[in-house]
């Protein structure tokens, strides 16, 4: 087993692979961003060094950086956790070059699942079914109206070099292909350099379930069962769950095999994941992730197998630690993306800093979290702080339990998407394990998880302000009883007289505050200001266009979300600064709004 890894990532996926290192007696190696210098992942690693300055480009993502880190840090191996490098395979082979272990993966699997078509093509040949549909890419609008009449509409245009929902557009019928299938290609020139395309049968409502999959360089092939991740939005999960509520024992071991095999077909070794989609006792293969996914931690807790445990062995050369009859499932886990989001303001980033932060605990509890009082949410990296995890017997008891954690977690003053999941998990159409696509798409469900104004800042997070209006809560003992009393104030209202270790630290005036506070970007006046660093992916108005407060003005990605950019009053766009496909730095003026 090696003595000392480095793991090229940040926040909780750091501190979780850092966990299992030090579980496994091996030195952990830390990097960092200039914006990440005190933050919980740098104190977890037994030793850490400077990437570079925030920008990912030149930190997380600096290849010829992190092989000098990890060269003079005396490490032998490298944990890509997921986004940034994980499955990037020039960095999986510059590594090797450097004589260092990448922790995933063959390069040539990274590539094999990369190229969308190139995998169907290897799947369809491995006898896995994939959706109906293309294995070549499609090179015109006229070659794809030709399939698509023998496949049937409704009918997806995806991306070659897409993956995970990126560059797909869906086309009804044939009038709406041509503009299905160039907006595809767009998306994928855009995104992956690539404009090809490949259509497919449109599912109506499936269920997104995937297989965790091991494999080592023994021979031996083993699933964990599946995860169902059906909840999401813009193709961003939100909240997943293991075992699916719709895969009995018999198609678990059926699309446990379709997984193998899958892995199997591309020489797969290191931990994986499979997704697919299920309609009724269907299931078809959609892309395979090469890299240790966000929601790994609900097989962890069903299985008891330690999947980053696993990846190391793997990687070092060793056999699995359990064969594929030693997997048993036992009860129920569900996980909830705790995002720095304003799911009433269309998800909108709600960067900002922590002020007070308590996790919750408890019996079947497991937070994996990069956080703590005093840090600060970036716009330039992720907006997923942390994931809750309950683990009971059955589902209803593990819904019941995260409803228990989720009223216990605090982070104030930022809006999460804790009020989002406490309402998600309270309705029938979660309790009956449906998708509930309609409430995530349902403005007007969504606006009311808007904190009331008299509780500006958040029923579960209270303590924020908005809006100019403060709120504290403090204990007021009436004949012996303890109360809790809610005292609505200015915003500029003098520090109570007895501020405790919560209050003791300022909080900085709103304005300067920067980022997107929860919708509009940092704003002055008329100026709507980027509230992150990215890309423009669409402009939705128009110079001199009359927009109302809360419409949509353009949308950025970053860090491969969609972030939705909104007017912060209503008026008239009297300047647009913004073009698709261009580059936004945060503060940059996106529009005048007079
Ligand atoms: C699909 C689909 C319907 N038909 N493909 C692709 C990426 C992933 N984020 C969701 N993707 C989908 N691919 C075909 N041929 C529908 C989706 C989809 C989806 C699937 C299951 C659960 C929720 C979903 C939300 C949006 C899109």
């Amino acid at each position: 087993m090696f003595e000392k890894v480095l793991v090229a990532n940040r926040g909780e996926i750091a501190i979780r692979v850092m966990r299992t290192l030090k579980e496994m007696g091996i030195v952990s190696v830390g990097v960092y961003s200039e914006a990440d210098r005190e933050t919980p992942h740098v104190r977890e690693a037994d030793e850490a060094y400077l990437l570079g300055p925030a920008v990912p480009a030149e930190s997380y993502l600096n290849v010829e950086r992190l092989i000098e880190v990890a060269k003079q840090s005396g490490a032998e191996a490298v944990h890509p956790g997921y986004g940034f490098l994980a499955e990037n395979a020039a960095f999986a082979e510059a590594l090797a070059g450097a004589d260092l272990v990448f922790v995933g993966p063959p390069a040539s699997a990274i590539e094999a699942m990369g190229s969308k078509t190139r995998a169907r093509e290897l799947m369809a040949g491995a006898g896995v079914p994939i959706v109906p549909g293309t294995t070549e890419v499609v090179e015109t609008v006229e070659e794809a109206a030709k399939e698509a009449a023998e496949i049937g509409y409704p009918i997806a245009c995806k991306a070659a070099g897409g993956g995970g929902g990126k560059g797909f557009r869906v086309a009804a019928s044939e009038d709406e292909l041509a503009d299905a299938f160039e907006g595809a290609s767009r998306e994928g020139e855009k995104f992956f350099s690539d404009p090809t395309v490949y259509i497919e049968r449109y599912l109506e409502d499936p269920r997104h379930v995937e297989v965790q999959v091991l494999a080592d360089s023994h021979g031996n092939v083993i699933h964990l069962g599946e995860r169902d991740c059906s909840i999401q939005r813009r193709h961003q999960k939100l909240i997943e769950e293991a075992p699916a509520p719709h895969v009995d024992a018999g198609m678990r071991e059926r699309i446990g095999k379709i997984a193998t095999d899958a892995a199997a077909a591309v020489g797969y070794r290191s931990a994986g994941t499979v997704e697919g989609l299920q309609v009724g006792d269907d299931y078809y293969f959609l892309e395979m992730n090469t890299r240790v996914q966000v929601e790994h931690c609900v097989t962890e807790m069903v299985t008891g197998v330690d999947i980053v445990r696993e990846q190391l062995r793997i990687a070092a050369g060793d056999e699995l630690s359990i064969a594929q009859e030693d997997v048993d499932l036992r009860g129920h886990a569900i996980e909830c993306r705790i995002n720095a989001e304003a799911a009433h303001k269309r998800f909108a980033p709600a960067p900002g800093r922590i002020e007070r932060y308590i996790e919750p605990a408890g019996p079947g509890v497991r937070v994996d979290s990069g956080l703590e009082a005093g840090s600060e949410v970036t716009p330039l990296y992720d907006p997923m702080v942390a994931k809750l995890i309950t683990w009971d017997v059955d589902r209803e008891r593990a819904t019941a339990r995260m409803l228990r954690a989720l009223g216990e977690y605090v982070i104030e003053p930022l809006v999460t998407l804790i009020p989002f999941h406490q309402a998600i998990l309270a309705t029938e159409q979660w309790r009956r394990g449906e998708t509930c696509r309609d409430l995530i798409e349902d403005r007007d469900w969504l606006k009311g998880l808007a904190p009331a104004p008299a509780e500006a800042g958040g029923a579960a997070n209270g303590g924020a302000e908005e809006d100019g209006v403060a709120e504290r809560t403090y204990s007021v003992e009436v004949d012996g009883r303890l109360h809790s009393v809610k005292v609505i104030g200015a915003a500029t209202a003098p520090a109570p007289p007895n501020p405790g270790p919560a209050t003791a630290l300022r909080r900085p005036p709103r304005r300067d505050r920067g980022g997107a506070g929860g919708g509009a970007a940092a704003t002055a006046g008329e100026s709507l200001l980027a509230p992150l660093q990215g890309t423009v992916l669409k402009v939705a108005v128009e110079q001199g266009a009359a927009v109302e407060e809360g419409a949509l003005i353009c949308v950025i990605e970053a860090m491969k979300m969609e972030n939705e950019i909104t007017a912060h009053r209503a008026g008239k766009v009297t300047a647009l600064e913004v073009s698709e496909g261009a580059g936004v730095a945060s503060g940059d003026l996106i529009a005048k709004i007079e």
